[in-house]
C-alpha cells in the first residue's frame, strides 16, 4: 500500500512512489482504536485546506441544512459547528426522528443531513480527522468579525458526539417488521501486519458471489474479528441498522473492532451488488464481495 502516497510538496525522493504515508499510532476510543493507515499531507472540506477555508454566508436567525458527506479514503471525521447544536433529520438519505447533537462521527461514504439556525458572527464547520490530529474547515458568517485560526478546535467537538445506532428511523423510512428468509455472515478478517483485509478469509475476486433471491428479506451479519473499525457499505440497497424496530435505514455503517452488526434489507433491486468496506484501501486489499440476484 506504499504506492497511494502523494508526495508532499517540496519533498525529495528516490522512490517513484513517494514518501510512505503509512500511519501507526493513530488512536481513537470513538472508534475502539486503531483510527486509520493514512497520513494525509491535508484533509480539506469542499477541496480547501484549513487556511484558506470556504465562507459560507447567510443572516443571523437563517434556517441552514447542512449536507455532511465523508468522501474520505481511510479517515473517519467528527463534525461541529462551532456555538451551535445540530439537530440531524437524516442519514444516508433516510428521514430520522430529529436528534439534537453537539458533534457527529462520520466513517467514510456515510452522510448525515442536519439543521442549524445560524448565531451572529463567524463560526468554524470543523471536521476533526480522528485519532489524526489534525483539523479540516469551511466557515459560516453571519456577521463582522475576524474568522478563529485555523487549528481552532470549537468545544463542540468534544461534547455529545452522535453516532447512527443511536438514532430512530422516521416512521415513513422505517423498514416493515419481517422474519428473514435468508441470513448471510460475513467474518471481517486480516490485519495490519499482512494487511490482508478481506470478508472470510478470503480476499475479493471478481467471480465471487453471494447469492440471494428476489423478493427475500435478506439478513446481512457481520462479526469483526479484527483489531481495527472499518464502515461497511452496500450497493444497490439501504438497510436496517438492526433487527430492532426503528432501527435507522442506512447504506454505510460503521462496525467496531470485535463487535457484530445486522443489517436487514428486501432484495428489491435484481443484479450484481457491491458490499465492502469503504475504507479504500482495505477494499483494494481484498474487503469486499458481491451481492447477486436475478429479477
Ligand atoms: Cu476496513
Amino acid at each position: 500500500h506504499r504506492g497511494h502516497g502523494m508526495p508532499a510538496q517540496g519533498a525529495r525522493t528516490e522512490d517513484p512512489a513517494g514518501p510512505s504515508r503509512m500511519m501507526t499510532g493513530a488512536r481513537s476510543d470513538l472508534l475502539g482504536g486503531d483510527a486509520g493507515d493514512v497520513k494525509y499531507p491535508y484533509h480539506l472540506v469542499n477541496g480547501r485546506p484549513a487556511e484558506a477555508p470556504e465562507v459560507f454566508r447567510a443572516k443571523p436567525g437563517d434556517r441552514i441544512r447542512v449536507r455532511l458527506v465523508n468522501a474520505g479514503g481511510d479517515t473517519a471525521y467528527r463534525v461541529a459547528l462551532g456555538g451551535h447544536r445540530m439537530t440531524v433529520t437524516h442519514t444516508d438519505g433516510f428521514a430520522v426522528e430529529h436528534a439534537e447533537t453537539d458533534a457527529l462521527l462520520l466513517g467514510m461514504g456515510e452522510r448525515y443531513d442536519v439543521l442549524v439556525t445560524a448565531g451572529d458572527g463567524v463560526f468554524p464547520l470543523t471536521a476533526l480527522a480522528e485519532g489524526k490530529d489534525a483539523t479540516a474547515r469551511a466557515l459560516l458568517r453571519t456577521g463582522a468579525g475576524a474568522a478563529p485560526k485555523a487549528g481552532a478546535r470549537p468545544k463542540e467537538l468534544d461534547g455529545r458526539v452522535l453516532t447512527a445506532d443511536r438514532l430512530v428511523a422516521a416512521e415513513p423510512a422505517a423498514l416493515p417488521a419481517r422474519t428473514p428468509d435468508r441470513t448471510v455472515r460475513f467474518q471481517l478478517t486480516g490485519g495490519m501486519a499482512r494487511y490482508d483485509w478481506a470478508f472470510n478469509g478470503r480476499p475479493y475476486k471478481a467471480s465471487e458471489r453471494y447469492p440471494v433471491r428476489a423478493g427475500e428479506r435478506v439478513r446481512l451479519v457481520f462479526s469483526n474479528a479484527t483489531d481495527m473499525w472499518h464502515p461497511l457499505h452496500l450497493h444497490g440497497h439501504t438497510f436496517a441498522l438492526s433487527s430492532a424496530k426503528g432501527a435507522p435505514r442506512k447504506d454505510t455503517a460503521v462496525i467496531l473492532p470485535h463487535r457484530t452488526l445486522t443489517a436487514d434489507f428486501d432484495a428489491d433491486n435484481p443484479g450484481l451488488w457491491m458490499l465492502h468496506c469503504h475504507n479504500v484501501y482495505h477494499a483494494e486489499a481484498g474487503m469486499m464481495t458481491v451481492l447477486g440476484y436475478r429479477r
